[in-house]
């Protein structure tokens, strides 16, 4: 017996909404989706569980016509589909009285349920959010039936205000697989009875690393789970390190064989980290043109000579500033980004009042 176990999906979703990749990412979403289903073709599974937001929010009446296409598609598999909390059924959903294909089976209320997978002996427990958040502990006492055969939860929560739960009772509690969704990041708990698969695609900027669909089998009582990658792209997040005599270019070009190296498809957030020359102020905006870099975040810090620079304005206002936080021992991060910002606004003040002083001075001449 095999099955695939997807969730997450939020067709209709735009991530990177509002720059030239919103309407791409969109786009992609779909067109992952109909990639896993088409796959069924090739290579036939028995079950598809799609554990809950298949849709970013309610779906429209010709985008559940375009999923229950790609659903008839594969009529030897049963698919299990449950509304989570982004595409929960309101009232008037176009989810309530859907006519799906006869090897869909989609669970319609929020009080849970059993449906049995066509002629197999396979039994599964689900139900829908009918709001968008369910506080109560709705899984913590469901149990499976004794019909001889396979009995698995389609599950959907995880967290405070959407069916919090404790894994290890779920995985204790008698059903041969527990098919989770909600949480985006891809997991299998241990034991391996119960998983999320993440979310198909990644969702945003915090949603880094691989993400996909699980698929399994249950073979004489055990279950075997692997990940398939499948989305079209990954948010990456790089980190640069940067010494006095970093520049532009270089940095430039570290980026560019990062970026080669691991697929420009990719999404980048980048990170500068280290001490830079005191002279040295990095565009961003060079390195945002060298592919899909999504942002540039520069945490470098000037590397001031402190005790040369303490000493060299003794008595004078820069001199006392550093002398203040050199006589603590460890500085917070943000102390220390008050010593370097300040440092700098004080220096940059100082030489533009040495230069307003010299033209005076020239001009008295
Ligand atoms: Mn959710």
């Amino acid at each position: 017996m095999k099955f695939i176990h997807l969730a997450d999906v939020h067709l209709g979703a735009v991530p990177e909404r509002g720059s030239a990749l919103g309407e791409v990412r969109e786009g992609e979403i779909w067109k992952t989706f109909r990639r896993v289903i088409e796959s069924i073709h090739d290579d036939p599974v028995d079950l598809l569980f799609i554990a809950g937001d298949l849709f970013h929010r309610q779906p429209l009446l010709k985008e559940l016509r375009e999923v229950n296409y790609l659903f008839s598609t594969i009529p030897s598999t049963m698919v299990f589909l449950m509304a989570g909390n982004h595409d929960y059924l309101k009232k008037n959903s176009f989810y309530r009285d859907y006519p799906w294909a006869e090897n869909v089976i989609f669970f319609d209320e929020e009080e849970m349920s059993c449906a049995k997978a066509g002629d197999l002996d396979v039994y599964v427990y689900s139900h829908s959010y009918e709001r968008k958040e369910i506080p109560e502990r709705l899984y913590d006492r469901v149990r499976p039936g004794n019909e001889p055969g396979l009995h698995i939860l389609m599950a959907h929560g995880g967290d405070q205000s959407h069916i919090p739960f404790d894994y290890r009772t779920l995985s204790t509690s008698g059903f041969d697989y527990v098919a989770l969704g909600h949480i985006h990041k891809p997991q299998i708990f241990p034991g391996g009875r119960a998983a999320y698969p993440g979310s198909l695609e990644p969702l945003d900027r915090n949603e880094d690393g691989s993400h996909g669909y699980l698929k399994g089998t249950f073979e004489n009582g055990e279950v075997k789970l692997s990940f398939f990658p499948a989305a079209c792209r990954s948010y990456v997040n790089v980190s640069l390190n940067v010494k006095e005599d970093t520049t532009q270019f270089d940095l430039e070009d570290r980026l560019k064989e990062l970026i080669l190296e691991k697929g420009k498809n990719n999404l980048y957030l980048v990170s500068l980290k280290g001490r830079r020359s005191p002279d040295t102020v990095f565009l961003p905006e060079r390195l945002m043109e060298l592919g899909n870099v999504i942002e540039v975040r520069d945490d470098t810090r000037p590397a001031f000579q402190l005790g040369e620079l303490e000493r060299r304005y003794s008595g004078t206002l820069v001199g006392s500033y550093i002398a203040a936080f050199r006589e603590k021992e460890n500085l917070t991060e943000v102390e220390e980004k008050a010593l370097y910002y300040g440092l700098t606004a004080l220096l940059e003040t100082n030489n533009v009042s040495q230069k307003i002083a010299n033209t005076k001075l020239r001009k008295d001449q």
